[in-house]
């Protein structure tokens, strides 16, 4: 059992103090299912009486921030959950009035603001990508403020679904409170372990619910799925929610049904080390995860070449629900790679595509983050193939790097 840093029982504290001194709170949360069962922890927390005004965002846009503050009152505390440790330096500077708590579980910037309260694993030498989940590090912050939550513990475990692997660290904290409420079972094999969620009478794994949460929340991102998926996590999966998820995954099939078709009458574009496509306004009314989860399934098709990145382009729905509208027009690029370039970049021989676009993004004054294989960004729309230009180009110049490397080590 992972004991408590002391840190984080300060932090506490210091959360517990904002949280009692101001009575209007805006509750800012990811659209995944760690950050949708985060927000419906955060409410029980917070608790379901107080004045709560809920935007939920796929990405945090330096826009959303800005528009968030700017309209912060003295008497506000506006609460991060499962998004905000990245950006708590923007935080700061945009914030003028009230005060900020951001439980999250990213990879931290950090900051020195009286009127913020940072609450990450990553703070208290764990890791954010194993030890706790965004949903985690909320259900622990009200636990140790002695609010009553004790019967949700399971929505951590089910928003913990992101964490592969067992369950480990701060996670065990609400995987043992759920065991002792009887609302998760877990079985341990000799290879692995699986977590059987009671949620509100539905028994599955926790992966399986977290998908079903996700598809809601981020299929549905324009039609109030995350309200929708929240008030599962409160609730359970009625007959309403139920026929929403159903349309869901009904919506999702033809839109990429139709993507498919576009792919396969026009081709890929392709360029020295991408493939690349735009879907234009397809997606435009669902959310933005959509093109990460379309791309994916490309990787496997026979229309991809195996040696170059794939980058898939879709226009993004400038309108976020709840707060407004950003002013740019916008494109949403994932990147995935096929099996075989997982391969040379594994190796070494071929670098990540997470550095690639990161840097390929910031020279078109977008933003981008992932991993090694997958990752993710945002550009204007009129700076396209621009973007694919650079990315070309910056992955020759590692290519290059390494080449050069490779002779003096
Ligand atoms: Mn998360």
């Amino acid at each position: 059992m992972s004991k408590i840093p002391d840190k984080l029982k300060e932090d506490v504290l210091k959360a517990k103090e904002k949280v009692e001194r101001y009575n209007e709170i805006t509750l800012v949360h990811h659209d995944d299912a760690d950050g949708i069962c985060s927000a419906a922890l955060a409410m029980l927390g917070l608790g379901l009486g107080k004045k709560i005004r809920r935007i939920c965002l796929e990405k945090l846009f330096p826009e959303a921030i800005r528009l968030i503050h700017s309209r912060q009152k003295s008497n506000e505390l506006v609460v991060y959950v499962d998004l905000g440790s990245p950006h708590v330096k923007a935080i700061s500077e945009n914030l003028r009035e009230g005060s900020v708590l951001v439980i999250d579980h990213h990879d931290p910037e950090i900051v020195d603001d009286e009127r913020i309260v940072h609450i990450n694993p990553e703070l208290y030498g764990l890791k954010g990508e194993s030890d706790a989940s965004a949903s985690t590090m909320v259900y622990v912050t009200f636990k140790l403020m002695g609010k009553n939550i004790l019967e949700h513990a399971f929505l951590a475990v089910v928003g913990s679904a992101e964490i592969p692997g067992s369950l480990r660290g701060l996670n065990e904290i609400p995987l043992n409170d759920a065991e002792i409420t009887g609302r998760v079972r877990r079985y341990v094999s000799r290879t692995s372990e699986k977590y059987y969620v009671d949620f509100h009478g539905l028994r599955k794994p926790h992966y399986i619910i977290s998908s079903i949460i996700t598809t809601i929340s981020s299929i549905g991102y324009y039609k109030e799925g995350p309200k929708y998926a929240i008030k599962a996590c409160l609730e359970g999966f009625t007959k309403e929610i139920m026929n929403f998820y159903e349309e869901m995954k009904e919506l999702r099939k033809e839109l990429f049904e139709k993507a498919f078709g576009i792919i396969r009458s026009e081709g890929l574009r392709k360029t020295k080390h991408t493939q690349w496509f735009n879907v234009g306004k397809l997606f435009y009314d669902v959310g933005v995860k959509t093109i990460g989860l379309f791309t994916s399934q490309l990787r496997y098709k026979s229309i991809v070449n195996s040696d170059k990145y794939i980058l898939g382009f879709m226009e993004m729905n400038p309108e976020i629900p709840g707060l407004g509208r950003l002013p740019k027009e916008l494109l949403k690029v994932s990147g995935r790679v096929p099996p075989l370039l997982e391969e040379k970049i594994r190796a070494g021989e071929m670098p990540s595509i997470a550095d690639v676009m990161i840097e390929a993004t910031k020279h078109v004054g977008g933003f981008a983050d992932g991993h090694m294989f997958a990752s993710s960004g945002i550009i204007e729309k009129r700076y396209v193939e621009k973007f694919v230009e650079e990315f070309d180009r910056i992955v020759d110049e590692k290519m290059g790097r390494k080449g050069i490397l490779k002779y003096f080590t």
